[in-house]
């Protein structure tokens, strides 16, 4: 472990690889012990994620649904309008979710759905939550609207390691996307950026792909760990599972390297048991996707996720950012952990 705690940007390979080779009980204990310097280790962030424009992607992504050169089961949405939108995001707040994320099935945004993106973050800030969007690449001019509306996040994955990159997707480069996360940060928001694991990927492209994230100028404030959801009708439908202490290990390392950001437990966590959950939050996950859908695929039902969190002592985390609403949010959340633990001695007794 490094003797300072400052965050570090200048991470080797091999340094990652050798987190990896620890027993798994070495790099449990390394991550816990980083977790604890930074971070209260029994709460956790709860986002909730809304399509905002679904399917016919130009981009071929191999492991994705919205893609239109696959043939996958997803229908294909236009543009949601503002009030939608905001109707979702209401529902999202009642449930407990601090944060409120917009994704788009787009290469990028075109000039025309930019005011009524610009809208919906507004509306969705109005209401009190912190805002992300995700809306493929953006140039400097889009990242300074979004920043001017009141985007807090925006999210854009570097997804796997450099060497990997080109064998899952052709239409857009990994500098492509360092240009739209340096977009991202020159505006002023903060940056929400991890990857996919379960590519097929080999684990010294694991160890590249965390040297990415880690090695940017400034850490991504949000780094999402996302597990493969298997796509009937994408090229990566019957890849090879990855190994689930593999999925733990990434978490760990993504927190040993990167200690003051939100660690997301992203895309998976349906084909993931309660136990397995409780060891990603044990190797110093503190974020997650909070209500039945993701964009296009399942999630764990909310109530669900609350039972789990009453199990294991787990408060959800209250918005720090925005102090207009952080009292009204505050009680909220106060509300729903308190429910939260009525829930679990109802379903004990
Ligand atoms: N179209 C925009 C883009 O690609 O930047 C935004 C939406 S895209 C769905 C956001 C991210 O979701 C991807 O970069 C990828 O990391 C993740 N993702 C997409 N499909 C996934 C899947 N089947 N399993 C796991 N993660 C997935
Ligand atoms: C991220 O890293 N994961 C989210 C979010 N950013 C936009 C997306 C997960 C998508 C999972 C597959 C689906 O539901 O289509
Ligand atoms: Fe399109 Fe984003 Fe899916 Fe790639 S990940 S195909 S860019 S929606």
């Amino acid at each position: 472990m490094s003797q300072t705690n400052l965050p570090r940007h200048n991470w080797s390979i091999q340094e990652v690889d050798a987190l990896f080779a620890l027993p798994f009980s070495d790099l449990m204990f390394q991550a816990q012990t980083v977790h604890r310097q930074h971070f209260n280790p029994n709460e956790v962030q709860v986002s909730t994620l809304l399509s905002i424009k679904t399917g016919a992607c130009p981009e071929d992504c191999k492991y994705c649904s919205q893609s239109a050169r696959y043939n996958t089961d997803v229908e294909k949405e236009r543009l949601m309008e503002v009030e939608k939108v905001l109707e979702a995001a209401k529902i999202a707040k009642e449930q407990g979710s601090t944060r409120f994320c917009m994704g788009a099935g787009w290469r990028n945004p075109k000039a025309r759905d930019m005011p009524f993106v610009l809208e919906m973050v507004k509306g969705v800030k109005a209401l009190g939550l912190e805002t992300c969007m995700t809306l493929g690449m953006i140039d400097g001019g889009q990242a300074d609207e979004l920043q001017g509306a009141g985007l807090d996040y925006y999210n854009h994955n570097l997804d796997t390691s450099p060497e990997h990159y080109n064998s899952i997707i052709t239409t857009r480069s990994f500098q492509d996307r360092l240009d739209t996360l340096q977009n991202v940060r020159n505006s002023g928001m903060k940056v929400c950026s991890g990857g996919i694991v379960g590519l097929g990927e080999s684990a010294q492209d694991r160890s590249s792909f965390l040297a990415q994230l880690a090695n940017l100028p400034k850490h991504p404030e949000s780094v999402p760990i996302n597990m493969l959801v298997k796509i009937a009708g994408t090229p990566l439908a019957d890849v090879d599972d990855l190994e689930h202490f593999d999925f733990v290990r990434c978490i760990a390392a993504a927190r040993i390297m990167m200690p003051k950001s939100h660690v997301r437990l992203s895309a998976g966590r349906d084909a993931m048991n309660e136990q397995m959950q409780a060891m990603c939050f044990l190797a110093g996950a503190n974020s997650i996707f909070y209500g039945c859908k993701l964009l296009t695929t399942g999630n764990p039902e909310a109530n669900k996720d609350m039972q789990l969190f009453a199990k294991l002592g787990i408060n959800t985390e209250t918005v720090t950012s925005n102090d207009v609403e952080e009292e009204e949010q505050q009680i909220t959340t106060a509300v729903v952990n308190q429910q939260n633990k009525e829930l679990f001695y109802d379903a004990a007794i």
